[in-house]
């Protein structure tokens, strides 16, 4: 498949694919696209193109990464773990035995070095630009998501900084309060990388925001990658393409080329207001905090820009697919570090920091609990605030799988640990903010060393008997429906993959 380019080759790759609607009514970007949208992703349905959205000139695109199907789309694979495939066969690479090999090894490290953002001389992000007093955040469609929601605010942007000592790029998806037609609040909170972009910047941060972007990209955004990797060139990777960057008209950052519209500016170091109230992924209004002003002193357009917007909100939203998809690409990684992880489930319904399942080859007393101590010190995944682990035969997909184990193999008084450490910024359950309580479940087989009895063998089916009934099946005369998935999205994945087969 070609490289998506920009924004607008993906939606004419969706149209071309019957994965998209164009709604043609006036419809308002305040509550209504939520509620429209609610409703759409909840039904797995289609990626939105709002083409007259109340108040602005501007199209508004939304649930472009609704789906499973679209998800894979976006990456050109038929499953995301073919994208963690890729991943891994570049976090897997030994010394070169032969010739071949050493071919091998070299287009993987050219593949590599093909990924590095790219300057170009001119793109057509700057077709339009406005300066100073002429910027207008107004002609957006932003939307206001829900009742409690004191303002609009900017939904699916990919936000650019440098860390001044190393000059390393960032991007990171951060909502954006629009408080006037040139200004907003950045809300990077306390454990991401452009917030200490910002912290570690005396005085004034140039800031460039990049709004409808080709999918990789913009998903790339919201990857947790570790601090010194530059978000453009996984993105790059991803694609198979270089991400194409100009120079900014008023701040000293690269830009997108082929970005539908750049904010470009600066946030000062002491200047704050009160960010939010606004529902959250958490499925609950996060209260206000003090967050940085961004002061927008240029922005630029395509001639007739598509502003892109998703919706967070009690799960499953459009973002669960993010989540989910960072979930495989993030797997190779994590086995890199913890090679004894089979393989984990971050389940939509806990917003991703509240869950993680996962699955160990285990091969010592008291591996479970490593690996639980392992997952509250790697990376983003340290927030997460109960894991369980099961033993490796276990599908952590398959949530039904997952607590039949939890119950059975567990007695609370022995299995269960309660830990100390950080949690999610916006987690309003802890006693105080940013630190709480972990649980740890350790759902695998005890061995006698970890104080149990002889464990009993689990009831299978003889594989002679099994293949008996296969060839007698016809026989039987008895017909099964394959059982139906829970709902389009995430609570069960491995149903929902049966009937996206059907
Ligand atoms: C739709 C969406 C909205 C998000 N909003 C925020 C936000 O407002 N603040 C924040 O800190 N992270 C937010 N995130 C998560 C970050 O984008 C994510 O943690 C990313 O890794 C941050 O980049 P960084 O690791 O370079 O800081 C959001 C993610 C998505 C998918
Ligand atoms: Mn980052």
């Amino acid at each position: 498949m070609a490289v998506l380019r920009d924004l607008r080759e993906w939606i004419a790759l969706l149209e071309r694919e019957g994965e998209l609607v164009r709604v043609p009514a006036e419809v308002d970007p305040d509550l209504e696209i939520t509620e429209i949208v609610d409703r759409t992703v909840k039904a797995g349905g289609p990626a939105l193109l709002f083409e007259r959205p109340k108040g602005s000139k501007h199209r508004l695109l939304i649930n472009q990464f609704g789906t499973e199907r679209r998800m894979c789309l976006a990456f050109g694979v038929e499953h995301l773990d073919d994208v963690a495939r890729m991943v891994s066969d570049v976090l897997e690479m030994q010394p070169p035995q032969g010739l071949m090999d050493k071919v091998r090894g070299l287009q993987k490290l050219k593949s590599i070095a093909d990924s590095l953002p790219q300057t170009v001389r001119s793109g057509p992000v700057q077709e339009i630009v406005l300066e100073g007093g002429d910027v207008d955040l107004g002609l957006l469609p932003v939307q206001r998501c829900w009742p409690g929601d004191p303002a609009p605010f900017i939904t699916l942007p990919a936000v650019i900084t440098r860390d001044p000592r190393s000059g390393g790029r960032n991007v990171g998806m951060y909502r954006m309060q629009v408080i006037d037609g040139r200004t907003t609040f950045m809300h990077w909170q306390i454990h991401k990388d452009g917030r200490a972009d910002w912290l570690a910047t005396e005085g004034r941060i140039p800031v460039a925001v990049a709004l409808g972007l080709d999918p990789v990209t913009a998903y790339s955004a919201s990857a947790p990658l570790p601090k010194h990797i530059d978000e453009l060139m996984l993105a790059g990777f991803l694609r198979g393409a270089p991400v194409e960057l100009v120079k900014g008209v008023t701040v000293d950052l690269e830009v997108p080329a082929h970005a539908e519209v750049v904010l470009e500016g600066y946030i000062d170091k002491d200047e704050l207001g009160e960010e939010g109230p606004f529902g959250d992924h958490t499925g609950y209004y996060t209260p206000a905090e003090p967050f940085p002003v961004f002061h927008v002193t240029a922005m630029t357009m395509r001639r007739d820009a598509v502003y892109p917007s998703i919706v967070v909100g009690k799960p499953p939203q459009e973002d669960a697919w993010l989540g989910k998809a960072t979930e495989r690409i993030f797997l190779p990684a994590i086995r890199a570090t913890v090679p004894e992880i089979v393989d984990y489930d971050l389940p939509v319904s806990g917003a991703f920091h509240n869950c993680c399942i996962v699955s160990i080859r285990k091969a010592f007393p008291g591996h479970a609990r490593k690996v639980m101590h392992a997952i509250w010190g790697l990376g983003m995944l340290s927030l997460t605030k109960c894991v369980v682990v099961v033993d490796a035969h276990v599908d952590v997909h398959d949530y039904a799988q997952v607590l039949f184990y939890a119950g059975a193999n567990v007695d609370p008084a022995r299995d269960v640990v309660l830990a100390e450490g950080p949690l999610d910024h916006l987690d309003h359950a802890p006693e105080r903010q940013f630190v709480g309580g972990k649980l740890g479940i350790d759902a695998t087989a005890k061995w006698p060393e970890e104080g149990a009895r002889p464990w009993p063998e689990e009831i299978e089916m003889s594989p002679e008997v099994r293949a008996l009934v296969d060839r007698r099946w016809a026989e039987y005369g008895i017909e099964l429906v394959p059982p139906a998935g829970n709902g389009p999205i995430g609570e069960t994945p491995r149903s929902l993959r049966q009937l996206l087969r059907r």
